[in-house]
């Protein structure tokens, strides 16, 4: 017999889930970073996206909590998804992201910011003005722009797909090297202030190429597999790692377009990253926490009403079809949806964010659970995401 939902109340005693927001772990919802210190010992604030999409803002916060520098983290609007906050156009004319301030003094440039970070703390490992960090440093910018004539020109001419596939895999190969010629899995002897400029694109790219060009960068090679799971030994990192359906749909918009080559490969890994199974992608190899279903429980029921309010459907509608998919995650039941809730179920699934919202395996758990409750109800998405902004993503529904 399928299950009826659980109330709020009964799922709430389903999750013990807890984190020291200050001194644990790095996690994207922190606003005060203290690793043991007082709040009288900061010096630095850092300014980043309210969505954690921003990948020069994931530099800087990686290297802080690397570097376990305490600070205070103050979130700002991107011009893709909201309105940008007044205030910091008053700190920052321009609205860019991120910025620093560190003992009262205003900081952007991402790499300006990391430099005054150095000059203040000390370098993580290496300096970046060191001369084996600076080719290195080169290199990233490289690849990076191999990456985007690769996945965000708008195709012109035959051929363009398959000549901006073969040079951005050239620079890869010399990445390949680079990793190669030291002993470890990292750019340097140890985990360094490269491993930090290089994450946030390779993590991107990562996502995008399998998704749009059905290209896998992390499987198809070594150097760049080694990294990725050294990388995701360290909590920093995990803190900060985001999936891949986060990433394919927020790069759009802030990247002008991204160009799907409609090979078969490319179209399997669309269906698989947009539809399941998120379990066997390529966007996570560390073993599954054991609380992640909790994880996705606790932060659902914390943002419970805003979920409700912004799903397009009747709120009391999907308030039950929410607790139904919510209800067979926990309970690994069948708890049949209200009738039509397929559309409501598959636009939450669409809109869970990693990390802002919860780490990769619970965003895992929720969307297949999502989604297994929506095939209960039929086949119809939800509304479909835009391409050209993510508006419907505004944080002021949030506040
Ligand atoms: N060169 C700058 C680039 C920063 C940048 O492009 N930031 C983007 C976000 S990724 C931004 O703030 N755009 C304004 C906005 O989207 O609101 C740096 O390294 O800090």
């Amino acid at each position: 017999m399928p299950l009826a939902p659980l109330s709020w109340p009964e799922l709430e005693a389903l999750t013990d889930f807890q984190l020291d927001y200050e001194n644990g772990p790095t996690n994207a919802q922190s606003c005060l970073r203290l690793f043991g210190q007082s709040e009288s010992d900061i010096r630095v604030t850092l300014y980043r996206d309210n969505h954690a999409w921003c990948p020069y803002c994931q530099k800087v916060w990686l290297w802080l909590e690397e570097m376990r520098i305490p600070y205070r983290i103050k979130k700002v609007t991107m011009f893709c998804y909201g309105e940008k906050e007044a205030w910091y156009k008053q700190k920052v004319p321009s609205g860019m992201l991120p910025a620093l301030e560190l003992d009262g003094r205003m900081i952007t440039e991402s790499d300006d910011i990391l430099l005054a970070l150095e000059q203040a703390f000390g370098p993580l490992t290496f300096s970046l003005t060191d001369p084996r960090v600076l080719p290195l440093r080169r290199l990233e910018r490289l690849l990076f722009r191999a990456w985007c004539n690769w996945l965000c020109r708008p195709p012109l001419f035959p051929g363009q797909d398959k000549e901006g596939r073969r040079k951005f895999i050239q620079v890869v190969q010399q990445v390949e090297e680079a990793l190669a010629a030291t002993p470890g899995p990292y750019f340097l002897e140890e985990f360094s202030v490269v491993d930090v400029i290089f994450t946030p694109y390779v993590e991107r790219m990562n996502a995008s190429l399998y998704y749009y060009k059905g290209y896998s960068l992390r499987e198809e090679n070594p150097g760049f597999a080694a990294w990725f799971d050294a990388m995701e030994t360290r909590l920093t990192y995990r803190g900060t790692q985001s999936d891949f359906h986060t990433h394919v749909h927020d790069l759009p918009p802030q990247m002008g377009g991204c160009y799907a080559n409609g090979e078969p490969q490319a179209l399997e890994n669309q269906l698989k990253v947009d539809e399941g199974d998120w379990f066997g992608l390529p966007d996570v190899a560390y073993p599954e926490p054991a609380n992640a279903k909790q994880e996705a429980l606790y932060r659902v029921i914390k943002h419970r009403r805003n979920i409700v309010k912004v799903n397009p459907a009747n709120d009391q509608f999907f308030d039950q079809a929410l607790r139904c998919a919510l209800t067979a995650m926990m309970t690994g039941e069948v708890c049949e949806p209200p009738k039509d809730a397929d559309k409501a179920l598959r636009y939450l699934r669409d809109r869970l964010n990693v990390p802002r919202d919860m780490s990769i395996y619970a965003a895992k758990h929720l969307r297949t659970a999502l989604e297994k409750t929506a095939q209960l109800a039929g086949e119809r998405q939800g509304e479909p995401i835009p391409v050209r902004h993510r508006r419907d993503q505004d944080p002021a529904n949030f506040r």
